[in-house]
Protein backbone atom coordinates (compact mmCIF):
# COMPACT_ATOMS: atom_id res chain seq x y z
CA UNK A 1 0.00 0.00 0.00
CA UNK A 2 2.66 2.48 1.00
CA UNK A 3 4.78 1.91 -1.89
CA UNK A 4 1.43 2.16 -3.81
CA UNK A 5 0.92 5.66 -3.02
CA UNK A 6 4.82 6.44 -3.29
CA UNK A 7 4.23 5.33 -6.98
CA UNK A 8 1.88 7.73 -6.81
CA UNK A 9 3.14 10.46 -6.02
CA UNK A 10 6.43 9.59 -7.78
CA UNK A 11 4.10 9.76 -11.05
CA UNK A 12 2.64 12.70 -9.71
CA UNK A 13 6.03 14.63 -9.63
CA UNK A 14 7.01 13.82 -13.18
CA UNK A 15 3.92 14.37 -14.98
CA UNK A 16 3.03 17.41 -13.56
CA UNK A 17 6.32 19.24 -11.57
CA UNK A 18 9.06 17.88 -13.87
CA UNK A 19 7.02 19.35 -17.94
CA UNK A 20 6.13 22.66 -15.64
CA UNK A 21 9.53 23.23 -14.77
CA UNK A 22 11.18 22.65 -18.07
CA UNK A 23 8.25 23.59 -20.45
CA UNK A 24 9.56 26.05 -23.15
CA UNK A 25 8.17 29.31 -23.28
CA UNK A 26 9.11 32.99 -23.74
CA UNK A 27 10.68 33.97 -20.47
CA UNK A 28 11.30 37.38 -18.19
CA UNK A 29 13.98 39.09 -16.69
CA UNK A 30 13.59 36.54 -13.67
CA UNK A 31 13.52 33.38 -16.36
CA UNK A 32 10.01 32.96 -15.46
CA UNK A 33 7.57 31.92 -18.49
CA UNK A 34 5.50 34.24 -19.99
CA UNK A 35 3.08 34.74 -22.64
CA UNK A 36 4.87 37.39 -24.90
CA UNK A 37 8.16 39.86 -24.40
CA UNK A 38 9.57 42.54 -26.57
CA UNK A 39 12.92 44.17 -25.69
CA UNK A 40 14.35 47.16 -27.46
CA UNK A 41 17.92 46.64 -27.48
CA UNK A 42 19.43 50.29 -27.57
CA UNK A 43 21.91 51.90 -29.53
CA UNK A 44 25.63 52.52 -28.67
CA UNK A 45 24.98 56.81 -30.25
CA UNK A 46 21.88 58.05 -28.02
CA UNK A 47 21.04 61.68 -28.01
CA UNK A 48 23.58 63.51 -25.47
CA UNK A 49 24.48 60.08 -24.64
CA UNK A 50 26.97 57.39 -25.74
CA UNK A 51 26.37 53.77 -24.14
CA UNK A 52 27.15 50.67 -23.80
CA UNK A 53 25.20 49.49 -26.86
CA UNK A 54 24.24 46.44 -24.80
CA UNK A 55 21.84 48.17 -22.39
CA UNK A 56 17.81 47.15 -23.79
CA UNK A 57 14.44 48.20 -22.30
CA UNK A 58 11.93 45.23 -21.53
CA UNK A 59 8.08 45.07 -21.62
CA UNK A 60 5.82 42.23 -20.78
CA UNK A 61 2.17 42.20 -20.10
CA UNK A 62 2.68 42.71 -16.28
CA UNK A 63 4.47 46.00 -16.93
CA UNK A 64 2.54 49.19 -17.44
CA UNK A 65 5.34 50.52 -20.03
CA UNK A 66 8.81 49.53 -21.09
CA UNK A 67 11.47 48.71 -18.05
CA UNK A 68 15.32 49.45 -18.67
CA UNK A 69 16.78 46.20 -17.60
CA UNK A 70 19.40 45.55 -15.07
CA UNK A 71 21.26 43.33 -17.73
CA UNK A 72 23.28 43.46 -20.57
CA UNK A 73 21.52 41.75 -23.16
CA UNK A 74 25.06 39.72 -23.93
CA UNK A 75 24.72 37.51 -20.55
CA UNK A 76 22.68 34.92 -20.41
CA UNK A 77 20.38 36.48 -17.51
CA UNK A 78 17.99 38.73 -18.77
CA UNK A 79 14.73 37.69 -20.70
CA UNK A 80 16.53 36.90 -24.22
CA UNK A 81 19.38 34.90 -22.67
CA UNK A 82 16.78 32.82 -20.15
CA UNK A 83 14.71 32.22 -23.37
CA UNK A 84 17.17 30.93 -25.50
CA UNK A 85 18.98 28.97 -22.16
CA UNK A 86 17.56 25.60 -22.92
CA UNK A 87 19.06 25.22 -26.51
CA UNK A 88 22.60 25.89 -24.96
CA UNK A 89 22.65 23.20 -22.23
CA UNK A 90 23.61 19.55 -24.04
CA UNK A 91 20.66 18.03 -22.36
CA UNK A 92 18.31 19.43 -24.10
CA UNK A 93 20.06 19.48 -27.68
CA UNK A 94 20.06 15.67 -26.78
CA UNK A 95 16.69 15.44 -26.22
CA UNK A 96 14.84 14.00 -29.20
CA UNK A 97 11.30 15.05 -27.73
CA UNK A 98 12.14 19.27 -28.50
CA UNK A 99 12.66 20.50 -31.50
CA UNK A 100 14.42 24.07 -32.62
CA UNK A 101 15.57 25.77 -35.35
CA UNK A 102 17.82 28.96 -35.76
CA UNK A 103 17.27 31.16 -39.22
CA UNK A 104 19.08 34.40 -40.43
CA UNK A 105 20.03 36.43 -43.69
CA UNK A 106 23.58 36.89 -41.65
CA UNK A 107 24.40 33.35 -39.53
CA UNK A 108 26.98 33.85 -37.10
CA UNK A 109 30.43 32.41 -38.50
CA UNK A 110 29.32 32.51 -42.03
CA UNK A 111 28.72 35.81 -44.35
CA UNK A 112 25.73 37.31 -45.88
CA UNK A 113 24.03 36.14 -48.69
CA UNK A 114 21.77 37.63 -50.84
CA UNK A 115 19.91 34.11 -51.48
CA UNK A 116 17.50 33.57 -48.83
CA UNK A 117 15.13 36.14 -47.13
CA UNK A 118 15.88 39.02 -45.23
CA UNK A 119 14.78 37.78 -41.78
CA UNK A 120 16.03 36.63 -38.48
CA UNK A 121 14.39 34.46 -35.88
CA UNK A 122 14.02 31.17 -33.60
CA UNK A 123 11.62 28.25 -33.15
CA UNK A 124 11.82 25.80 -30.31
CA UNK A 125 9.07 23.78 -29.23
CA UNK A 126 8.08 20.42 -27.90
CA UNK A 127 4.87 18.78 -28.58
CA UNK A 128 3.02 20.68 -26.10
CA UNK A 129 4.25 24.16 -26.41
CA UNK A 130 7.10 26.63 -27.54
CA UNK A 131 8.03 30.12 -28.75
CA UNK A 132 8.49 31.87 -31.94
CA UNK A 133 11.23 34.51 -31.17
CA UNK A 134 11.48 37.41 -34.46
CA UNK A 135 14.21 39.76 -34.03
CA UNK A 136 16.30 41.74 -36.21
CA UNK A 137 20.21 41.21 -35.18
CA UNK A 138 22.54 39.63 -37.60
CA UNK A 139 25.14 36.37 -36.41
CA UNK A 140 22.44 35.67 -33.61
CA UNK A 141 21.69 33.59 -31.90
CA UNK A 142 25.03 31.38 -31.81
CA UNK A 143 25.42 28.07 -32.90
CA UNK A 144 24.21 25.97 -29.60
CA UNK A 145 27.64 24.01 -29.04
CA UNK A 146 29.32 27.70 -28.52
CA UNK A 147 26.67 28.75 -26.26
CA UNK A 148 24.60 31.91 -25.71
CA UNK A 149 26.38 34.94 -26.39
CA UNK A 150 25.63 38.48 -28.13
CA UNK A 151 27.74 39.53 -31.48
CA UNK A 152 30.08 42.70 -31.23
CA UNK A 153 28.43 43.51 -34.63
CA UNK A 154 25.24 43.85 -32.50
CA UNK A 155 26.02 46.89 -30.09
CA UNK A 156 25.73 49.87 -32.53
CA UNK A 157 22.25 49.82 -33.25
CA UNK A 158 19.38 49.65 -32.01
CA UNK A 159 17.35 46.13 -32.48
CA UNK A 160 13.96 44.80 -31.73
CA UNK A 161 13.15 41.06 -31.02
CA UNK A 162 9.65 40.01 -29.95
CA UNK A 163 9.14 36.37 -28.48
CA UNK A 164 5.50 34.85 -28.35
CA UNK A 165 4.79 31.44 -26.70
CA UNK A 166 2.57 29.41 -28.55
CA UNK A 167 1.11 26.02 -28.18
CA UNK A 168 2.29 23.12 -30.34
CA UNK A 169 -0.70 23.48 -32.96
CA UNK A 170 0.39 26.94 -34.13
CA UNK A 171 3.53 25.68 -35.41
CA UNK A 172 2.37 24.07 -38.23
CA UNK A 173 0.61 27.46 -39.38
CA UNK A 174 4.19 28.97 -38.29
CA UNK A 175 6.09 26.79 -40.25
CA UNK A 176 3.69 27.90 -43.66
CA UNK A 177 4.36 31.71 -42.92
CA UNK A 178 8.16 30.63 -43.07
CA UNK A 179 7.87 29.07 -46.09
CA UNK A 180 6.98 32.20 -47.57
CA UNK A 181 10.27 34.35 -45.90
CA UNK A 182 12.38 31.65 -47.26
CA UNK A 183 15.01 31.70 -44.16
CA UNK A 184 18.09 30.82 -44.03
CA UNK A 185 18.04 28.25 -41.73
CA UNK A 186 21.93 27.38 -40.41
CA UNK A 187 20.80 25.05 -37.34
CA UNK A 188 18.21 23.09 -36.26
CA UNK A 189 17.07 19.72 -35.21
CA UNK A 190 13.73 17.44 -35.67
CA UNK A 191 13.87 14.63 -34.05
CA UNK A 192 11.44 11.93 -35.66
CA UNK A 193 8.43 11.98 -33.63
CA UNK A 194 8.07 15.34 -35.35
CA UNK A 195 8.65 14.72 -38.53
CA UNK A 196 5.10 13.85 -39.64
CA UNK A 197 3.39 17.14 -38.46
CA UNK A 198 5.93 19.72 -38.72
CA UNK A 199 6.24 18.51 -42.46
CA UNK A 200 6.95 22.33 -43.53
CA UNK A 201 9.49 22.83 -40.71
CA UNK A 202 11.51 19.53 -42.02
CA UNK A 203 11.54 20.95 -45.36
CA UNK A 204 12.80 24.09 -44.19
CA UNK A 205 15.83 22.25 -41.84
CA UNK A 206 16.56 19.93 -44.90
CA UNK A 207 17.84 23.24 -46.76
CA UNK A 208 16.32 21.63 -50.16
CA UNK A 209 14.59 23.84 -52.28
CA UNK A 210 11.03 24.85 -51.35
CA UNK A 211 7.80 24.63 -52.84
CA UNK A 212 6.05 27.02 -54.85
CA UNK A 213 4.42 29.74 -52.96
CA UNK A 214 2.03 32.58 -53.02
CA UNK A 215 3.01 35.94 -53.54
CA UNK A 216 1.61 36.71 -49.96
CA UNK A 217 -0.03 35.00 -47.03
CA UNK A 218 -1.60 36.41 -43.98
CA UNK A 219 -2.18 34.05 -40.99
CA UNK A 220 -3.97 34.49 -37.45
CA UNK A 221 -2.36 33.28 -35.02
CA UNK A 222 -3.22 33.26 -30.93
CA UNK A 223 -0.60 32.73 -28.28
CA UNK A 224 -0.52 30.00 -25.21
CA UNK A 225 -2.70 32.46 -23.50
CA UNK A 226 -5.02 33.46 -25.59
CA UNK A 227 -3.41 37.02 -27.34
CA UNK A 228 -4.34 36.86 -31.00
CA UNK A 229 -1.39 38.10 -33.47
CA UNK A 230 -1.84 38.43 -37.18
CA UNK A 231 1.31 37.37 -39.40
CA UNK A 232 2.19 39.03 -42.40
CA UNK A 233 4.16 36.87 -44.99
CA UNK A 234 5.76 38.11 -48.12
CA UNK A 235 7.54 35.78 -50.67
CA UNK A 236 9.73 37.09 -53.37
CA UNK A 237 6.87 37.15 -55.59
CA UNK A 238 5.35 39.68 -54.09
CA UNK A 239 7.72 42.92 -55.85
CA UNK A 240 6.69 45.68 -53.44
CA UNK A 241 7.25 47.60 -50.27
CA UNK A 242 5.48 45.35 -47.33
CA UNK A 243 4.44 48.22 -45.17
CA UNK A 244 2.86 50.96 -47.99
CA UNK A 245 1.93 48.19 -50.94
CA UNK A 246 0.65 45.74 -48.38
CA UNK A 247 -0.03 45.81 -44.58
CA UNK A 248 -1.03 49.97 -44.27
CA UNK A 249 -3.80 48.80 -46.64
CA UNK A 250 -4.65 45.78 -45.11
CA UNK A 251 -4.92 46.75 -41.67
CA UNK A 252 -6.39 50.07 -43.41
CA UNK A 253 -4.33 52.28 -40.92
CA UNK A 254 -1.94 55.07 -42.26
CA UNK A 255 1.25 53.54 -40.36
CA UNK A 256 4.52 55.33 -38.85
CA UNK A 257 7.18 53.17 -39.78
CA UNK A 258 10.59 52.83 -37.84
CA UNK A 259 13.01 51.26 -39.86
CA UNK A 260 17.45 50.63 -41.05
CA UNK A 261 17.14 53.41 -43.47
CA UNK A 262 21.15 54.04 -42.86
CA UNK A 263 21.95 54.37 -46.72
CA UNK A 264 20.72 55.48 -50.29
CA UNK A 265 18.18 53.30 -51.61
CA UNK A 266 15.53 54.29 -48.86
CA UNK A 267 11.78 54.97 -49.49
CA UNK A 268 10.24 58.17 -48.81
CA UNK A 269 7.36 58.71 -46.35
CA UNK A 270 4.31 57.23 -48.78
CA UNK A 271 1.18 58.73 -49.18
CA UNK A 272 -0.36 57.67 -52.75
CA UNK A 273 -2.19 54.95 -51.69
CA UNK A 274 -5.27 55.43 -49.40
CA UNK A 275 -3.81 54.15 -46.17
CA UNK A 276 -0.11 56.21 -45.68
CA UNK A 277 2.85 55.19 -44.23
CA UNK A 278 5.29 57.44 -42.70
CA UNK A 279 8.93 57.32 -41.94
CA UNK A 280 9.86 57.95 -37.97
CA UNK A 281 12.94 60.06 -37.60
CA UNK A 282 14.16 60.27 -33.74
CA UNK A 283 12.69 57.71 -30.80
CA UNK A 284 11.91 58.52 -27.50
CA UNK A 285 11.57 55.84 -24.73
CA UNK A 286 11.52 56.53 -21.10
CA UNK A 287 14.48 57.82 -18.88
CA UNK A 288 14.33 59.34 -21.13
CA UNK A 289 16.47 58.20 -23.95
CA UNK A 290 16.33 59.34 -27.41
CA UNK A 291 17.75 58.62 -30.83
CA UNK A 292 17.49 58.56 -34.02
CA UNK A 293 16.49 56.33 -36.25
CA UNK A 294 19.89 56.52 -38.39
CA UNK A 295 21.27 54.28 -35.53
CA UNK A 296 18.74 52.28 -35.20
CA UNK A 297 18.26 48.15 -37.25
CA UNK A 298 14.76 47.99 -35.77
CA UNK A 299 11.81 47.20 -37.95
CA UNK A 300 8.37 48.11 -36.41
CA UNK A 301 5.78 49.92 -37.29
CA UNK A 302 2.56 51.64 -35.30
CA UNK A 303 -1.08 52.79 -36.20
CA UNK A 304 -1.26 56.48 -36.39
CA UNK A 305 -4.65 56.47 -35.03
CA UNK A 306 -4.93 55.97 -31.13
CA UNK A 307 -8.10 53.88 -31.90
CA UNK A 308 -6.66 51.09 -34.41
CA UNK A 309 -3.83 50.17 -31.84
CA UNK A 310 -1.50 47.93 -34.00
CA UNK A 311 1.52 47.22 -33.74
CA UNK A 312 3.82 45.50 -35.72
CA UNK A 313 7.25 43.74 -35.54
CA UNK A 314 9.51 42.16 -38.36
CA UNK A 315 11.93 41.77 -40.67
CA UNK A 316 12.02 43.74 -43.90
CA UNK A 317 13.13 47.67 -43.94
CA UNK A 318 11.79 50.33 -46.09
CA UNK A 319 14.50 50.65 -48.85
CA UNK A 320 13.42 49.86 -52.90
CA UNK A 321 16.08 47.16 -52.54
CA UNK A 322 13.83 44.77 -50.26
CA UNK A 323 11.03 45.13 -52.88
CA UNK A 324 12.44 41.79 -53.75
CA UNK A 325 13.21 40.08 -50.38
CA UNK A 326 10.88 38.06 -48.60
CA UNK A 327 10.51 37.91 -44.68
CA UNK A 328 7.30 39.33 -42.49
CA UNK A 329 5.52 40.98 -40.00
CA UNK A 330 4.02 40.09 -36.38
CA UNK A 331 1.25 42.60 -35.44
CA UNK A 332 -0.68 42.84 -32.23
CA UNK A 333 -3.66 45.16 -31.06
CA UNK A 334 -2.55 44.92 -27.06
CA UNK A 335 -3.38 47.96 -25.94
CA UNK A 336 -0.07 48.00 -23.66
CA UNK A 337 2.03 46.89 -26.43
CA UNK A 338 0.61 49.75 -28.60
CA UNK A 339 1.13 52.91 -26.04
CA UNK A 340 4.69 51.62 -25.42
CA UNK A 341 5.35 51.87 -29.44
CA UNK A 342 3.52 54.95 -29.68
CA UNK A 343 4.97 57.22 -27.53
CA UNK A 344 8.21 55.71 -28.43
CA UNK A 345 7.66 57.86 -32.20
CA UNK A 346 9.59 61.10 -30.90
CA UNK A 347 9.61 62.86 -34.64
CA UNK A 348 8.12 61.22 -37.89
CA UNK A 349 8.29 62.70 -41.38
CA UNK A 350 4.88 63.43 -43.53
CA UNK A 351 4.62 63.51 -47.02
CA UNK A 352 4.99 67.22 -47.39
CA UNK A 353 9.07 67.38 -46.08
CA UNK A 354 9.16 70.48 -46.15
CA UNK A 355 7.35 70.23 -42.60
CA UNK A 356 8.46 67.48 -40.17
CA UNK A 357 6.22 66.85 -37.83
CA UNK A 358 6.65 66.77 -34.10
CA UNK A 359 4.47 64.77 -31.71
C1 LIG B 1 29.14 41.91 -21.39
O1 LIG B 1 29.71 43.13 -21.81
C2 LIG B 1 30.28 43.88 -20.76
C3 LIG B 1 30.68 45.25 -21.31
O2 LIG B 1 31.47 45.10 -22.47
C4 LIG B 1 31.48 43.11 -20.20
O3 LIG B 1 32.06 43.83 -19.14
C5 LIG B 1 30.98 41.77 -19.71
O4 LIG B 1 32.07 40.97 -19.28
C6 LIG B 1 30.22 41.03 -20.81
N1 LIG B 1 29.61 39.83 -20.25
C7 LIG B 1 29.64 38.67 -20.88
C8 LIG B 1 28.98 37.53 -20.18
O5 LIG B 1 30.16 38.53 -21.97
C1 LIG C 1 14.17 9.04 -27.48
O1 LIG C 1 15.34 8.75 -26.72
C2 LIG C 1 15.16 7.70 -25.82
C3 LIG C 1 16.40 7.57 -24.94
O2 LIG C 1 17.49 8.26 -25.49
C4 LIG C 1 14.85 6.42 -26.57
O3 LIG C 1 14.64 5.35 -25.66
C5 LIG C 1 13.60 6.62 -27.40
O4 LIG C 1 13.35 5.47 -28.20
C6 LIG C 1 13.75 7.82 -28.29
N1 LIG C 1 12.49 8.07 -28.94
C7 LIG C 1 12.39 8.34 -30.23
C8 LIG C 1 11.00 8.61 -30.74
O5 LIG C 1 13.33 8.39 -30.99
C1 LIG D 1 33.37 36.06 -45.76
O1 LIG D 1 33.77 37.02 -46.72
C2 LIG D 1 35.10 37.47 -46.54
C3 LIG D 1 35.36 38.61 -47.52
O2 LIG D 1 34.76 38.37 -48.76
C4 LIG D 1 36.06 36.30 -46.76
O3 LIG D 1 37.39 36.72 -46.58
C5 LIG D 1 35.72 35.22 -45.73
O4 LIG D 1 36.54 34.08 -45.94
C6 LIG D 1 34.26 34.83 -45.81
N1 LIG D 1 33.93 33.94 -44.69
C7 LIG D 1 33.28 32.81 -44.82
C8 LIG D 1 33.01 32.02 -43.56
O5 LIG D 1 32.87 32.38 -45.88
C1 LIG E 1 3.84 54.51 -52.57
O1 LIG E 1 3.83 53.10 -52.35
C2 LIG E 1 3.21 52.34 -53.39
C3 LIG E 1 3.28 50.89 -52.89
O2 LIG E 1 4.62 50.55 -52.60
C4 LIG E 1 3.93 52.56 -54.70
O3 LIG E 1 3.31 51.84 -55.70
C5 LIG E 1 3.95 54.05 -55.01
O4 LIG E 1 4.71 54.27 -56.16
C6 LIG E 1 4.55 54.83 -53.86
N1 LIG E 1 4.45 56.26 -54.13
C7 LIG E 1 5.50 57.06 -54.21
C8 LIG E 1 5.23 58.50 -54.46
O5 LIG E 1 6.65 56.67 -54.02
C1 LIG F 1 23.59 22.34 -35.06
O1 LIG F 1 22.56 21.39 -35.11
C2 LIG F 1 22.79 20.22 -34.35
C3 LIG F 1 21.53 19.39 -34.36
O2 LIG F 1 21.08 19.14 -35.65
C4 LIG F 1 23.98 19.49 -34.93
O3 LIG F 1 24.28 18.34 -34.16
C5 LIG F 1 25.18 20.44 -34.93
O4 LIG F 1 26.27 19.81 -35.56
C6 LIG F 1 24.86 21.73 -35.63
N1 LIG F 1 25.97 22.66 -35.48
C7 LIG F 1 26.61 23.23 -36.50
C8 LIG F 1 27.79 24.08 -36.17
O5 LIG F 1 26.27 23.07 -37.66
Amino acid sequence: MCFFYMLLTLLHVLLYVLPCQSEISCRNEDGEPVDWFIMYKLPKYKIGDVGSGLDYMYLDSTLKDWRMSKFLVNTSQGALGSTLKPLYTGEELRSNSSAYMFYNDAPPLMNYTTKYGHTKGALHFDQSQGFWLVHTVPHFPPFPERGYSWPNTGKMNGQTMFCVTYKYGQFPQIAQQLLLYNPHVYNCSLPAMFQREMADVALLCSGSKLPWVPETRLQKLVSAKGETLLSFAKSHFYVDDIYAGWVAQALETTLLAETWQHNGRTLPSNCSLPEHVLNINEILLPGPVRFRSYYDHSKWCVSWIREDRWVCLGDLNRVNTQAWKSGGLVCSQNPLIYQAFRQAVAHYISCNTICERMI
